[in-house]
């Protein structure tokens, strides 16, 4: 028996120096450690060693096997690391400078509007902020009149984060740190991302673009938001389009509207895309409630505003005829880029 084991050892010696590639490898493990394999054949016949042989023979065979168990592993992982040098070597040989057939991508429909929207409202003297993704409860609920018993709430569920804190659903979760760092006196427009548990169908995106606008200072009307929103669709749409209030709920304006726009499709008169009214819903907005401006340390006494969350996925969609929102989040670069160029 032990003459057999010293056999075995020397075959082991021999063969694992043959063992080159992965698939040698494998027919080595197979062929000492399989079920009909070297080492199983031998723990049979251990079986029939007796008496004070069988704790020395025992050893020799347990050692052996972890031998071969041990030269296997280090023989997979040396291949291993050869085939890696192997790839990461032809690799050298791709020249990443050179042009790619395709084109580099493009910029997204809603990045090329942004630009657009955010443009129109520096030459009308705003300031541009960017707010944060993830938000406290506090900013994207209590501080806009939204507290933890209010039905509103219920619109706008959203993603919570263990910490308690929310992905924000809404570009009105800034307001609060906006107004206290600019003041009473103050235009400001902050686009962002927004998150809600939807659920998603042509319209609807559990992750979706608005830009919000806000206004303060003594004695702002409603016909300045008027004003503001008519240059601004003008600018965007490149037509001449009339804006309507309609009466709508926010907790955080008073009053609220809805702003609808005339449909540039075609230009009021009635198309499938306003479902022949003549008028297209765009822009949720209203004037800046007085619990809002205290909560942000502005007298509601002195000072007044209006505030509007145009959400420019659907704007995107109007202006360039694109009937899903969800392309908007694909990795269809080709679709992307070719509804790009009729922002
Ligand atoms: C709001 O989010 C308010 N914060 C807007 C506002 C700001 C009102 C300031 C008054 C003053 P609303 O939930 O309606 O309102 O969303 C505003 C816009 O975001 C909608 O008109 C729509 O264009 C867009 N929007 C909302 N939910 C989604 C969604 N799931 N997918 C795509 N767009 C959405």
């Amino acid at each position: 028996m032990k003459e057999k084991i010293n056999e075995l050892k020397e075959l082991f010696s021999k063969r694992k120096t043959e063992a080159q590639t992965k698939e040698d490898i494998e027919a080595l493990r197979l062929e000492f450690m399989g079920k009909k394999g070297h080492i199983t054949t031998l723990m049979g016949d251990f079986r029939n060693v007796l008496g004070e042989q069988k704790r020395e023979i025992g050893m020799m065979i347990n050692s052996l096997k972890q031998e071969i168990e041990k030269t296997i592993e280090e023989l997979k992982a040396k291949n291993e690391q050869k085939e890696m040098d192997k790839r990461l070597e032809n690799d050298k040989k791709i020249d990443y400078t050179l042009p790619v057939e395709d084109g580099v991508g493009a910029l997204n429909p809603r990045t090329i509007l942004q630009k657009q929207i955010v443009d129109l409202f520096v030459s009308m003297g705003f300031t541009i902020e960017d707010g944060n993704e993830i938000e406290t409860e506090y900013n994207n609920f209590d501080s806009v009149n939204v507290p933890a018993t209010h039905p509103a709430r219920d619109m706008q569920d959203t993603f919570w984060l263990d910490n308690g804190e929310v992905l924000k659903t809404q570009t009105s979760a800034a307001q609060n740190r906006i107004l206290r760092e600019h003041g009473p006196k103050c235009r400001v427009l902050f686009p962002g991302r927004c998150f809600r548990n939807e659920a998603v169908d042509a319209t609807h995106e559990n992750t979706f673009f608005q830009i919000e606008g806000v206004v303060v200072d003594e004695n702002v009307s409603v016909s300045n938001l008027i004003y503001f929103m008519e240059e601004m669709l003008k600018g965007v749409l490149k037509k001449d389009v009339k804006v309507r209030l309609r009466p709508g709920f926010f907790p955080f304006t008073e009053p609220s509207f809805e702003l609808d726009a005339t449909c540039p499709l075609c230009a009021g008169k009635g198309c499938g895309a306003c479902s022949h009214t003549g008028w297209l819903e765009l822009c949720p907005c209203g004037m800046i409630h007085p619990n809002v401006l205290k909560e942000a340390g502005i007298d509601p006494e002195k000072y007044n505003g209006f505030a509007f969350g145009l959400g420019f996925d659907r704007l995107v969609m109007i202006k360039t005829g694109l009937d899903d929102i969800r392309h908007l989040n694909s990795e269809n670069v080709k679709l992307l880029k070719q509804y790009g160029t009729k922002i």
